[in-house]
């Protein structure tokens, strides 16, 4: 076993790492150090197993085979892979939307009676957007109507979706000039699958295009979908506070983790461990009540819209089976690990699969089934409730953070202008002004090949020390709710002018939008920003930049494809996936920029990402006109020199979990 302090920050897996090693228990650590050496054609994207004359391997050395049996050169052969990666993403994000829409209808027609729709407000801009009628008519058909358009927006077969119009003009006609328009979201897939096939498409460039099309079918399309419906159905976030990491288990209540990504069934469990009568049962198994946590984006869901309490991002999941102290774990869609299954056998938790689209061999399997929601949730809790009195020793790590979560751009919309003048003006303001210098978006997961949380860490801690404000979703958001940087106080970590804002608003320097179709908030934001007028009038024009820093899932790929798509200069992390062709890697940064003013680039190093990324914005800030970034202009107000003060001693403690 590799040393807990070289393979994850955070200091309750440290522990828990270490406890389970002495306990014999295999973790992905110890998984991947049986790969290795893992396979350097596959490593540099260079592997083909597109058909069965293959695997083909191409020698990135010029020793070997440089062309595949059918002739597939390096650059088709990465290409390929690269697009596979993104439509497997996209399609994900996509599915989990469609499933949204699917509950909204069941809703509309009376199938989901324990679900309703808590923001009408939501439901009559997305009929806006929609082209749904709204006057005189009842919620419940237009609800239905929205369904409907909603779910046609898959299948669509022509034209355009109909949210790229939520994107600034200009964007829209690069998109068409480009050729990437997405038609139908389901099509953008498929058509990647198909033109993947063999003997298909030959050519980096016309794949690389076909995998930004489908992000962008993700991303202006199926992701934003799914959070206008989560939001009808389940409310817009609003900022809440709420703790992080496995100290947020409990020692003397029924311990119940809901993971995974959709909240369908979690939001059900929400209601259901609420319940007083599953309280008393609780009671009469001799706990003192119930305690609901999160992992992964069904965390991030229920985190910002109930302020479930968050015990960890996609690197816990199997720690927080090692504390002992969780009676169930129930899970619904992607990022689950298989682990889980033989890990629990030797635990007394019970794990659960509820999604028909992840079952696990030999894992008891409750399928969601809308129409009886709370009763199959009342059922799923019990079975938790019926485990506690075989919990055995626990080991719960102190470990506990505090954050505000839950900034839908709706919320910050309000917060800077206000509810009756709500706008983006004080943020493109703040902007135009250099009281900050610009804005990022820090996204995406855990990955085993690097530290967990470090690279997020770092790049957020010296984006706001810079004046750069930081929005994040997805694992990344969790990582850093862990190390209280989603708290206003962590305003004393950021630059002086970042600083002032926060103070003056009341907002921690980086704000927490979701989970990972949230990413489309994200999007949303920027598009307003631009629309706003003072800094440009599009996406690409803002002095701004997006990272997924230990990224390691295809909807990764997806929403990197989206972001450079939509014209963000976009940073991941880690081993790069196209590393083996050089005029892909050209492609996905300059050609791209150049038709389309974002760009795709693998850095492993964090501190080249920052420094790229910050230079990067100064640039936007230059030809926009505006004054160059001064961190001494601002921040004189108030107790700016006490915060320095503050500022100095928390970073000598937070250094112990930084990067550099
Ligand atoms: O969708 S950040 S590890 S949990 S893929 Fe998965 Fe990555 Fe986490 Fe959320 Ni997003
Ligand atoms: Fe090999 Fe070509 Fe088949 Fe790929 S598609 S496995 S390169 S023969």
């Amino acid at each position: 076993m590799t040393e807990a302090c070289k393979i994850t920050s955070d200091p309750a897996i440290q522990k828990l790492i270490q406890l389970a090693g002495e306990n014999g228990v295999e973790l992905s650590w110890d998984r991947l150090a049986a790969q290795q050496p893992q396979c350097g054609f596959g490593q540099l994207g260079l592997c083909c197993r597109i058909c069965h004359q293959g695997p083909c391997r191409v020698d990135p050395f010029g020793e070997g085979a440089q062309l595949g049996v059918c002739g597939a050169d390096a650059d088709t052969i990465i290409a390929r892979n690269f697009a596979r990666m993104a439509a497997a993403g996209a399609a994900s994000h996509s599915d989990h939307g469609r499933d949204m829409a699917l509950t909204l209808l069941a809703a509309a027609e009376g199938h989901a009676p324990d679900y309703q729709i808590r923001d009408v407000r939501k439901l009559m801009a997305v009929a806006g957007y929609l082209d749904v009628p709204t006057k005189d008519r009842e919620i419940k058909d237009i609800t239905k109507d929205v369904a409907l358009k909603a779910l046609a927006q898959f299948g669509q077969q022509t034209g355009e979706l109909v949210y790229v119009k939520r994107a600034p003009k200009k964007r829209q006609e690069l998109w068409r000039k480009a050729g990437v328009m997405p038609r139908g979201i389901d099509r953008e897939v498929v058509d990647i699958m198909h033109r993947t096939h063999m003997g298909n498409d030959q050519w980096y460039e016309s794949l690389i295009l076909a995998a930004v099309r489908a992000g962008l079918a993700d991303g202006w399309g199926g992701s934003m979908l799914s959070t206008d419906i989560t939001d009808i159905l389940f409310g817009s976030p609003v900022p809440l506070s709420a703790r992080a990491n496995m100290g947020a288990l409990s020692e003397d209540m029924v311990n119940i983790v809901v993971h995974g990504h959709e909240p369908t069934l979690s939001e059900m469990i929400l209601v259901a461990v609420q319940d007083p009568e599953m309280v008393e049962y609780a009671k009469s198994k001799g706990a003192k009540g119930i305690n609901l946590g999160g992992l992964c984006c069904t965390s991030n869901e229920t985190l910002m819209r109930q302020g479930v309490a968050a015990i960890g991002n996609f690197l816990s999941q199997e720690l927080a089976i090692a504390t002992g102290a969780v009676e169930l774990m129930v899970v619904d869609i992607q990022c689950i690990m298989q682990a889980l299954g033989p890990l629990t056998q030797r635990y007394h938790t019970k794990l659960v699969t509820t999604s028909p689209k992840a079952h696990i061999e030999g894992v008891m399997h409750v399928e969601v089934n809308e129409e009886h929601a709370l009763e199959i949730a009342k059922q799923v809790v019990k079975m938790g409730i019926d485990n506690f009195p075989n919990r055995k020793k626990t080991h719960i790590p102190k470990d506990i953070d505090h954050m505000v979560v839950g900034f839908s751009h709706e919320y910050i919309n309000y917060a800077l202008g206000g509810m009756y003048r709500g706008s983006f003006r004080p943020l493109n303001d703040a902007v135009a002004s250099g009281r900050l210098r610009g804005a990022a978006g820090v996204v995406g997961c855990n990955n085993t090949n690097s530290c967990q949380d470090e690279s997020h860490l770092y790049t957020v801690r010296e984006l706001i020390k810079n004046d750069v404000l930081v929005v994040m979703t997805g694992c990344g958001a969790l990582a850093c709710a862990k190390y209280g940087l989603l708290t206003p106080d962590a305003a004393k970590y950021a630059g002086p002018g970042l600083r002032e804002i926060c103070e003056t608003v009341g907002i921690p320097p980086v704000l927490h939008l979701g989970s990972c179709v949230d990413n489309t908030r994200i999007l949303t934001v920027l598009s307003q920003m631009a629309s706003e007028g003072g800094l440009g009038n599009d996406i690409s024009d803002l002095p701004g930049a997006g990272f997924a820093p230990e990224w390691m899932s295809e909807k990764a790929i997806s929403i990197g494809c989206y972001f450079a798509g939509s014209g963000v200069y976009t940073i991941m992390g880690g081993r790069s996936p196209i590393a083996g062709s050089k005029h892909v890697t050209e492609f996905l940064s300059t050609t791209l920029e150049e038709r389309l003013g974002g760009k795709l680039e693998f850095l492993p190093d964090a501190q080249e990402g920052v420094d790229r990324a910050i230079k990067h914005i100064d640039k936007k800030r230059a030809a926009l006109g505006l004054p160059e970034y001064d961190a001494k202009r601002f921040g004189q107000s108030g107790d700016a020199v006490m915060m320095k003060v503050l500022a100095k001693r928390d970073d000598e403690v937070l250094n112990v979990y930084s990067a550099k």
